[in-house]
């Protein structure tokens, strides 16, 4: 049984997946709220009912196997609501955009409990039960020390997600980390879609942003070898109808990935001692732009 925390459109869309391979799976729900046995996938014009068994986090006991599908920031929380049911035999997959989230589950797991997904599916939630599929992409999966697929990424699951095994997911996550410090923030400041980055008075910025990403990742000797500036353009033109995740949480006055993501790539170059101009100058228009939420409790009252 694999147990989906966190019920957003990442969330959905991955039990929707899992249910129509016949996968057994569950979503770990808020208590407080109702919810119908039917959830909706929409992709297209294609509307698909699935019967989707739900539990509260409070109910769970003996987790086998996790995929934590909430927002970075939302990550301590929702580890600590399941880790009365956390053993040591329980593995745990993280979704989340940005990098260090082993750190904050250091608490609850131990290293080799964690693994870590990156995902280019696109999806985005219509209602409460309603998850729209709005670009079929991959998951990458991986464990920062083992490089063995393990036994419960079975074949069928992975198809089942469009999923594939990763040797060097530290590659693929940095990789999807530069991407997202430069469109997420971008788009967020400049209040526009994607695509619209590559507009004559933006496309500078992104530009520089990237050629300061690559030197950083030649620096760390990731193996992202020179295709950075490719790699980033190539999804600003696959999601130029967009709106990245970023610029949705500050429409909707959310708490924004941008320590996990912008926050993350600044402290490791200053751990690097390599200077990244331009990726403060971002993080200071961006804060300028959207300065933080007064605390965690307006976020969650919204
Ligand atoms: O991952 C994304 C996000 O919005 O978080 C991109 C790839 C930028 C797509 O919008």
């Amino acid at each position: 049984m694999i147990s989906i925390l966190g019920a957003g459109a990442i969330g959905q869309l991955l039990a929707h997946k899992l249910t129509e391979a016949s996968i057994d799976c569950q979503l770990i729900v808020r208590a407080g709220t109702q919810y119908r046995s039917e959830w909706l996938m929409i992709q297209q014009e294609q509307q698909t009912y699935h019967e989707i068994p739900t539990i509260t986090a409070q109910d769970c006991d003996e987790l086998g196997q996790v995929w934590v599908c909430v927002k970075a920031n939302q990550l301590e929380g929702a580890l600590k609501s399941v880790s009365h049911a956390i053993q040591d035999t329980t593995k745990v997959v993280f979704f989340q955009n940005g990098m260090g989230h082993d750190k904050v589950a250091a608490k609850y797991l131990q290293p080799a409990q964690m693994y870590f997904a990156s995902n280019t599916h696109g999806a985005f939630k219509k209602a409460a039960q309603s998850v729209v599929y709005a670009g079929v992409g991959q998951v990458s999966f991986g464990h920062l020390e083992l490089s063995q697929q393990p036994d419960f990424l079975d074949p069928e699951t992975l198809n089942a997600v469009n999923g594939s095994w990763h040797e060097h997911i530290q590659t693929v996550l940095w990789q999807k980390l530069f991407i997202n410090a430069v469109v997420n923030p971008l788009t967020a400041i400049y209040q526009c879609r994607n695509g619209e980055l590559l507009d004559a008075d933006k496309k500078s910025n992104v530009l520089s942003l990237i050629a300061e990403n690559q030197r950083f990742a030649n620096t760390l000797k990731l193996g992202i070898s020179d295709h950075l500036k490719d790699a980033t353009l190539a999804v600003i033109e696959a999601t130029a109808k967009n709106q990245s995740s970023m610029l949705q949480d500050v429409l909707n006055q959310k708490t924004t990935e941008i320590n996990a993501i912008n926050g993350y790539l600044l402290d490791q170059a200053a751990k690097h001692q390599f200077p990244t101009p331009h990726n403060w100058r971002l993080w200071s228009d961006f804060h300028i732009a959207h300065p933080p939420l007064k605390s965690i409790a307006d976020d969650k009252a919204k």
